[in-house]
């Protein structure tokens, strides 16, 4: 155990009798008589007046020069057992006790400190490492202020339903306080600020508290619906010596497994599907594990029935002649619509237009007979409206979806005879030349423009897909509408894809790749992202962190030079006053000047590529960035998609 390094005791007391004599000095001058600045003051030094007096009275202090144990040491021997790969955060005092023992009593290895530029970066890393790897990643961050930089990251996560196991430093007690920054960094309930947005929360008072708070908290973030968790964590606990070594232990966490959902619901719905004369499922955030596109398979040719995968995780392969997720048609056609670990149902069977007034209108027939199958209402919360308008439907069953497909899958096998095998082939056979037919359609719109300068986004897209689609590529992010890669690349590992942000909080792309990049770097997968201009303004500092921990990753900015989506509202809104859209580039527009992201990645330690503006630079810089990736580093590539 490395020595804590402590003042000695002469140094103290010589130090604390300068802070005497400035104080006195200081006592005996009138304001505004001096005329040499002050010298910089300590954070630590005694300010005059009463505080003074008060440190003065204080009972000589016999610091321990050595300090063989820390409570920051058992926090990380109950971290080990939980397998928690990455801490990720922005340094600062109130955790100093933890990151000290991180280091020098856990070796820097389970949990590796990721160093990040911003607690926001922290958490979406988290959140994007998740979707990929299956497991939690933590974060720790300063106690208030760190916390409220975290909040819309742990927003997009809890929306997305995505565990992280999120903490922050804290100095419980008021006597234990320096002066100063210790105070307006605590609180009495730092969690508060996130408690809408987190499954659960806790401040351990002791050790042992803490160990079954930290299982605790990671049994209960990872079990679904998951989400992320909040442990606050006071500085003295981790901090002081271990009192009471001999009596603490971690309690042991057992595989937690998730609700399938009544056997006789779902053998219900099974005879529902197999009737139904066009069944269609829905699937948004199934895939848990990659157990599950397999399984999504399995029951979709059992029916030969469509599939609308919506995109909250990577469900069903994207050139399946069953996949119709471009064809929303499919959804008008249902007699029986199955829809899975919805994010927004009602959304996804109805229309809704907001360009003159707010309408919407269901877009499946009437008498379409509607179920779910999903853990989102086991656990709810109130504030936030992340649940979406109210669906009616007919059979409501609760349970993990991942966990009720082999059921439901036999009971739908056992359902299916020869002669509706036959009838199912047929129907199978429309959806696959209707597939067909959609793959070419998307094929011939993606030329549209093939030339064009500023390039356009289905140019941009291929151009990437062309250098990529023969290695072990992962997509990790794509900017908002950019839909060609789902549309046309070859989606068919668990792995291809790994959702949105949730939240819908711009900022999460660029970081959030970043963290799923990590998690593909142990396997050997090259990593690929597109992200939108606006949504690399809010976190640019993430590529300080991809190029200081070395994680490969490409990162396409499409760059239109704008909040494209903002500014297209606008345009709208204008329109409809019948005032014209001349001003709507103001507060929408990222002009004058127009950034330079390449330079930007080059300030921060990263290769880039770019401003590309004519589509045949494309391909060599996308080569040049790709062979950096390739050797392990992090490379952006900026594309101009728009004129201005
Ligand atoms: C934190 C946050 N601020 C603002 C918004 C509103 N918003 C939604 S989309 C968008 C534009 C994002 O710009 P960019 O990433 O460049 O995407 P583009 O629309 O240009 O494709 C904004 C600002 C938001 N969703 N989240
Ligand atoms: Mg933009």
């Amino acid at each position: 155990m490395p020595k804590r390094s402590h003042c000695p005791d002469s140094a103290r007391r010589s130090f604390l009798k300068g802070a005497t004599l400035a104080g006195a000095a200081a006592l005996a001058t009138p304001v505004g008589a001096t005329t040499t600045l002050p010298a910089p003051r300590s954070e630590k030094a005694v300010p005059p007046g009463p505080k003074l007096a008060a440190a003065e009275m204080l009972p000589p202090v016999k610091d321990p020069v050595t300090q063989s144990t820390s409570g920051g040491d058992f926090m990380v021997d109950v971290f080990k057992t939980l397998d928690i790969e990455y801490l990720a955060m922005n340094c600062a005092s109130s955790f100093r006790g933890l990151h000290e023992a991180v280091l020098n009593h856990g070796g820097n290895k389970g949990p590796e400190i990721l160093t990040c530029p911003h607690e926001e970066i922290a958490v979406h890393m988290a959140q994007g490492y998740a979707k990929i790897e299956g497991k939690p990643m933590a974060m720790i961050c300063h106690g208030v202020v760190g916390l409220q930089h975290a909040t819309m990251a742990m927003y997009n996560a809890w929306c997305d339903r995505v565990p992280v196991i999120v903490m922050g430093g804290n100095i419980i007690e008021a006597n234990k306080r320096g002066p100063g920054a210790e105070w307006v960094h605590s609180a009495i309930d730092p969690a508060a600020i996130v408690r809408d947005f987190v499954k659960w929360d806790d401040q351990p008072t002791s050790l042992q508290h803490f160990a079954e708070s930290a299982v605790r908290a990671y049994k209960i973030a990872t079990t679904p619906p998951m989400g992320p968790v909040m442990l606050s964590l006071d500085a003295e606990l981790q901090e002081n010596p271990i009192a009471d070594a001999e009596t603490l232990r971690i309690p042991r966490l057992a595989k937690v497994i998730p609700p399938q959902g009544d056997a006789a619901a779902l053998a219900e719905l099974a005879r529902m599907l197999v009737a139904a004369e066009n069944p269609v499922i829905i699937c948004d955030r199934v895939a848990r594990t990659p157990a599950t596109l397999g399984r999504l398979v399995e029951l979709a040719e059992a029916l030969q029935c469509a599939v609308m995968d919506t995109g909250g995780r990577m469900n069903f392969p994207s050139r399946h002649p069953l996949n119709q997720s471009f064809r929303r048609g499919a959804v008008a056609q249902a007699d029986v619509v199955l829809a899975m670990e919805m994010n927004d149902l009602w959304g996804a069977l109805n229309a809704f237009s907001d360009r003159i007034v707010r309408t919407s209108r269901p877009i499946t027939r009437p008498g379409t007979k509607i179920v779910t199958l999903g853990s989102r209402d086991l656990y709810m919360k109130a504030n936030y409206q992340d649940f979406g308008r109210y669906q009616d439907v007919d059979l409501n069953i609760a349970g993990d979806a991942e966990a009720s497909l082999p059921a439901l899958i036999e009971e739908v096998k056992r359902l299916v005879d020869d002669n509706k095998k036959a009838a199912f082939a047929a129907r199978g056979k429309k959806l696959g030349d209707a597939k067909r037919a959609a793959i070419e359609q998307a094929k011939s719109d993606a030329t549209i423009g093939w030339d064009a300068s500023p390039i356009t986004t289905a140019r941009m897209c291929a151009e990437v897909y062309d250098q990529i689609k023969d290695e072990d590529w992962s997509l990790v992010g794509t900017a908002i509408r950019l839909s060609w890669p789902h549309r046309l690349w070859n989606l068919d590992k668990p792995y291809r894809w790994n959702g949105v942000s949730g939240g819908a909080g711009v900022g999460y792309n660029l970081p959030a790749s970043v963290g799923a990049a990590l998690a593909n770097k142990k396997h050997g997968r090259l990593t690929v992202a597109f992200g939108g201009d606006g949504d690399f303004m809010f976190v640019p500092s993430t590529l300080w962190t991809a190029a200081h921990h070395q994680i490969p990753l490409l990162y396409v900015v499409h760059n239109n030079r704008a909040y494209h989506q903002e500014y297209m509202y606008l345009q709208a809104m204008a329109a409809r006053h019948g005032r014209g859209i001349a001003n709507t580039e103001i507060g929408t527009t990222i002009t004058d000047p127009n950034v330079d992201y390449a330079m930007v990645a080059r300030g921060f330690g990263v290769h880039g590529e770019g401003p590309i503006t004519d589509p045949k630079d494309l391909a060599p810089a996308l080569k040049r960035a790709l062979a950096v990736v390739r050797s392990g580093q992090p490379a952006l590539v900026d594309v101009v998609t728009d004129p201005r």
